[in-house]
Order: C-alpha cells, then sequence, then structure tokens
C-alpha cells in the first residue's frame, strides 16, 4: 500500500519505518502523504495503543529532500501543507508516539524526533540541528520543542551552531529517554513499546494534552484541565481495573478502554 513508509502491526503497536534509505529517509512529497496517512490509520485503529516511528538502513530522517526544492519552491508554503499537520496530529494523538532513532536524525528529521513523546536512540545514532549549515532556520516544530527539553540556552546553541549531538551528549541533555547498545536494539525498542501499550491508554492520551496546555496556560487554567482530565480518566474502565487491581495486591490488566 504504502512506496516510502513501512506500516505494519504488532501486539497494538503500529511501527512506521520511514523507508528511502539511499536517501537517507529524506522526506519527498509521498512520505509526508504516507506519514500522514499512517498517523492517521493508527490513530483511528482502537486495537492500536502505541505508536514506534523510525527509520531504514543507517539514518533516522536526514530532513527535506533537498534534491526536490529550488529556488521556485514556496517553503512556508511546503511547511504549512506537509511538515506541520505531521507535527500536530502527533501531538493530538491520544497514544504514546516512540522515536525509535536508529540513526541521523538531521534537519526536519530532528523536529520529527522532538515532536514523539518518547526517544529510544541507538548508541550509534545522532542528531543534528542541519538547517544553519544550508542558511534556514529550524521548522517543523523544532523551536517550540527543543528549548522545552534542553532549555533556551542549549537550544539555541544547538540551532545556531549546528553541532552534530551524539547519543551519550542527547542522553545528558535529556533528548534521549535511553540510549541502546546495537546488539539489544530491537528487543529493547519493542519491550519499551509494549510496556506502553499495556498501559491506560486514555491516561497517556489526557497527559499528553494536560503537558501541552500548561505551556500557554495560567495556574488557574492548568487547574481547571487537569481536574477536566482527571473526570475523564476516573471514568475509564482501566481506572476501574488499576483501583481493583491495587485492593486485591494483583498486576493491573489495562485494556486502553
Ligand atoms: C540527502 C539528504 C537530504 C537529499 C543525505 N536530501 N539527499 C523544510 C521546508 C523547505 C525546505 C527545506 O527544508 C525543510 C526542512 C529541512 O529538513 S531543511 C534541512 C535538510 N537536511 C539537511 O540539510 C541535511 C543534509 N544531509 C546531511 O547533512 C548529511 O547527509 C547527514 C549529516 C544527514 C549524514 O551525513 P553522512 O552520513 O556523511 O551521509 P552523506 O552526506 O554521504 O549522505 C548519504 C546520501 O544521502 C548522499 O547521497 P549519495 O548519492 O551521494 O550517496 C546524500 O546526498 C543523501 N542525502 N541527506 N536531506
Amino acid at each position: 500500500m504504502f512506496n516510502t513508509i513501512l506500516y505494519e502491526i504488532k501486539d497494538s503497536v503500529a511501527w512506521i519505518t520511514l523507508n528511502r534509505p539511499e536517501k537517507l529517509n529524506s522526506f519527498n512529497e509521498a512520505m509526508h502523504t504516507e506519514l500522514q496517512e499512517a498517523l492517521q490509520s493508527a490513530e483511528n485503529d482502537k486495537n492500536i495503543r502505541a505508536i514506534v516511528l523510525t527509520g531504514a538502513g543507517r539514518a533516522f530522517s536526514a530532513g527535506q529532500d533537498l534534491s526536490e526544492v529550488d529556488n521556485s519552491t514556496d517553503y512556508g508554503g511546503l511547511l504549512r501543507s506537509r511538515y506541520n499537520p505531521i507535527i500536530q496530529k502527533m501531538s493530538e494523538i491520544g497514544k504514546p508516539i516512540i522515536a525509535a532513532v536508529n540513526g541521523t536524525a538531521a534537519g526536519a528529521g530532528f523536529s520529527l524526533a522532538l515532536a514523539a513523546d518518547f526517544r529510544l536512540v541507538s548508541e550509534k545514532a545522532s542528531f543534528l540541528n542541519a538547517f544553519v549549515h544550508i542558511g534556514l532556520v529550524p521548522d517543523s516544530g523544532n523551536t517550540y520543542y527543543l528549548p522545552r527539553i534542553v532549555g533556551h540556552a542549549k537550544a539555541l546553541e544547538l540551532m545556531v551552531l549546528g553541532e552534530k549531538v551524539s547519543a551519550a551528549e542527547a542522553e545528558r541533555l535529556g533528548l534521549a529517554t535511553k540510549v541502546i547498545t546495537v546488539e539489544d536494539w530491537e528487543s529493547d525498542v519493542s519491550a519499551f513499546a509494549g510496556r506502553l501499550a499495556s498501559m491506560p491508554t486514555k491516561a497517556i492520551g489526557l497527559m499528553k494534552e494536560g503537558v501541552i496546555r500548561s505551556w500557554n496556560s495560567t495556574l488557574e487554567n492548568v487547574l481547571e484541565g487537569e481536574a477536566h482530565a482527571q473526570s475523564l480518566a476516573g471514568l475509564s474502565t482501566d481506572h476501574q481495573e488499576g483501583v481493583q487491581a491495587f485492593l486485591e495486591k494483583r498486576q493491573p490488566l489495562f485494556t486502553g478502554d
């Protein structure tokens, strides 16, 4: 069905693999369209409770395919129509999204990883805010997420100097949820995704919403937002199960409902 990505469902996890390895999984129009479709499908499918986004070959993604743009390209238009809907959708999907950063994440590929909820990082991966090297500015949510993850000063440093960030440095900066060795890569990513897929999905969705809301809100609004979210979480089957399991001194079995 897809030409530029792979889409597989295994044990309640949707695996989306950017699949243009010879171009370091850089984005062309087809890959934008297909990634949007895959995310929509993972959002709609009630049985999917976690999403993994990764890359085929040696890169996660090198951002925009630079051989597909020239001085007649409307860059603002390209972002509005192709990149921004993907970044927006990732924040709206009420399910955990894991960027499994298998290799280089550069330019908008870095931004894509930042827009995920978790970043599992291979020991051989690296991050590069490549924009400055071609006289551009960070886009696709980079200026929103990066300072929120690493702080204002470090974000600006990474944007302006455009230096490569190793996996170890990414872990120190809080960019990486976890760094994983090459030998343990597949099993650890699967285990982490499986763990998230067995958690109370509705509550996780409400947490994503709450954290985003908190950045642009007063304390009063945040408190009200939390109260509203808690009313919804309190009505979930997973909440009933969590309390029941606690009282019965057993592990809960969450279903995502
Ligand atoms: C590529 C690319 C690439 C095409 C490697 N395109 N072929 C939004 C709106 C509008 C316009 C512009 O952009 C944006 C958002 C953006 O993402 S802007 C930033 C675009 N990305 C970059 O500037 C990164 C460019 N790539 C690199 O700096 C390096 O390739 C990295 C650091 C990612 C990897 O370096 P190496 O490991 O040394 O690999 P390489 O450079 O040898 O690349 C391997 C091949 O992949 C090579 O092709 P070839 O035919 O010679 O084997 C590259 O040309 C190709 N490739 N990135 N973005």
